[in-house]
């Protein structure tokens, strides 16, 4: 492999991990709290869960545990979408069981969940580790969005888990993936299998979270890089004067990602699908915002600005809302009926004829481009692909419109821009390369405590690495019930933006100025060496949130 002088160097760093942690996996044990519920529908999720609900937070804390010697076999699974720090994750996994135990060994499963079911795996050696440390992508053994929710899938895994005498696997994903996670763990625990399942909390969308996991990683080195990149739009917008540049930013559903970029870089405008939902926001309203803006602007002699816009928008405008639900349902009970429509024309026909009143005025009133895009395949967890809808020209098109019907002369010439794919393989950013592994590392500690059904937790990470906090929580404690497929499935709830909380205020308490002024702020690349105030910053999210505790 050809590598790079940054590659060569991000080789030799030591991840830095919480103190506890450095100490020898047999004087680390883990301390159980008081009995967890779920964030709702327990009632319903204690039948379904009859053996992992209501367990226990566990905290580490210096002991003996020397069922931490013990050989153990591990597999290790990438799922859904890549986040920088990936790598890191199994890094800190391989290091924490060959600490342990060095004649542990550590499976890592290809191509997502389906490496599992079809049994395909490499062993992890050292050599093979040493080649991916600190570095983006998934690229060493591969991700996927294969769902494991069947009975035949979960029998193939004991299948597999036993013939390899793998006796825990770790699943690194988000909040679907964790779902599966859950239900894994609890089956296997149902058939006494004694294979424990620990999942790791990734997602670049920055979703997976509560107060005990405070970020999921790949938020932060993906949201620096998006920001890296708005700031030198802005500056180009400001140098050039004469384009509006309309970025939309990947987040399936919350906009996190979108909030992190507009505090690092001070747009003229950002919308919040939260926000946006709270307030029932049409798609024109949200169009004559923005067109007051550019007008607002071109009346001070300002023909330019950026505005950045969540990729998940569309599904919280209320009629859009409606529209998609009812889409997802239609195409999930007709699936093999609508897959056979020929064309767009049948398609729109056959779905005029299920749609609700509501929803067939909203599916006519959008361009036939983007209706196209709605009816898109969906994803394996049945959701809408999100980053194939172009927001951005949509909106742009409608601040046209808008612009045009108040009868002002002014100059809008809109760019389109998507920033997605660009920052989820980056190289992890210090604190990236630094969380994760501290992630996998705990991980292996929950697995030589006998753990299952938890969820790797390091928290207090506004603070230095050394403070951090290690331990897990049960999967259980973060579901509910929701409407899936046409049908009421436990999952894990995502998290949105909290429109009371710090981030969104900071925001919202300058946002009116960063529209009229012109108050960019340019974050540059991500640096990995130089003063720990540039390099190991965290997020401005993170920053808000632990100020406000
Ligand atoms: P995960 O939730 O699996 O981490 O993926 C999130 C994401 O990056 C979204 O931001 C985006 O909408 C989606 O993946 C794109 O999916 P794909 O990689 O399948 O194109």
């Amino acid at each position: 492999m050809d590598l790079s002088p940054l590659q060569q160097e991000r080789y030799q760093y030591k991840p830095k991990l919480p103190a506890l942690l450095k100490n020898r996996p047999t004087e680390i044990k883990a301390v159980l709290g008081q009995p967890t519920s779920a964030y709702a529908d327990a009632d319903e999720l204690k039948k379904l869960f009859k053996n992992n609900f209501g367990a226990p937070i566990a905290l580490f804390e210096p002991g003996n545990n020397p069922d931490a010697a013990a050989v153990r076999n591990v597999g290790v699974i990438l799922s859904g979408g890549q986040a920088p720090g990936g790598h890191n994750v199994i890094a800190g996994l391989f290091d924490g069981i060959k600490a342990a135990n060095a004649d542990s060994k550590l499976f890592g499963f290809l191509g997502g969940p389906s490496g599992i079911v079809d049994d395909q795996a490499v062993e992890i050696t050292g050599e093979m580790m040493d080649a991916y440390r600190n570095t983006g992508g998934f690229d060493m053994i591969g991700s996927g969005r294969t769902k494991l929710e069947t009975v035949e899938q979960f029998d193939k895994c004991i299948e597999v888990c036993q013939r390899r005498s793998i006796s825990a696997i770790v699943i690194i994903g988000g909040d679907d993936s964790n779902t599966n996670a859950a239900v894994l763990a609890e089956y296997f625990a149902e058939k006494q299998t004694g294979i424990s399942v620990i999942g790791c909390p990734k997602t670049i969308d920055g979703d997976l979270k509560n107060e005990y996991i405070e970020t999921s990683f790949g938020f932060d080195t993906a949201t620096k890089t998006y920001a890296e990149l708005i700031g030198n739009i802005e500056r180009d917008a400001d140098s050039a004067k004469k384009y509006w540049h309309f970025i939309k930013l990947m987040g399936r559903s919350a906009s996190h990602i979108a909030l992190e970029c507009a505090l690092q870089t001070q747009p003229n405008f950002c919308i919040i699908s939260e926000e946006v939902e709270k307030e029932q926001k049409t798609l024109m309203q949200i169009a004559k915002e923005i067109a007051d803006i550019v007008i607002t602007r071109a009346c001070d002699g300002k023909t330019f600005g950026v505005g950045l816009i969540p990729e998940g928008l569309i599904e919280f405008i209320p009629e859009m809302k409606t529209l998609i639900a009812e889409l997802n349902d239609l195409m999930a009970q007709n699936e093999s009926e609508f897959s056979a429509l020929p064309d767009f024309a049948s398609q729109t026909k056959w779905l005029k004829q299920h749609f609700s009143k509501e929803s067939a005025a909203a599916f006519d009133s959008l361009p036939e481009g983007i209706a196209k895009q709605l009816l898109l395949d969906r994803d394996p967890h049945g959701n809408v692909q999100v980053s194939l809808i172009e927001t951005e020209k949509l909106l742009s098109e409608m601040v046209k419109k808008a612009i045009k019907a108040r009868g002002e002369k002014v100059k809008f010439s809109a760019l389109h821009h998507f920033f997605g794919y660009e920052g989820r393989c980056a190289f992890p950013s210090n604190f990236d390369a630094d969380y994760c592994y501290s992630l996998g590392y705990n991980a292996s500690l929950l697995i030589a405590n006998n753990l299952s059904g938890y969820l790797s937790s390091v928290r207090n990470l506004a603070a230095p690495a050394d403070e951090w906090i290690a331990g897990g929580i049960p999967l259980t404690m973060m579901m509910n019930m929701e409407q899936r497929h046409g049908a009421l499935k436990p999952v894990i709830r995502k998290a949105l933006v909290d429109l009371d909380a710090a981030p969104f205020q900071a925001f919202a308490a300058n946002r009116e100025r960063w529209a009229r002024e012109t108050c960019y702020t340019y974050p540059g690349a991500i640096q990995y060496y130089g003063p720990a105030s540039v390099c190991d910053l965290t997020t401005k999210t993170l920053a808000c949130e632990a100020k406000k505790n």
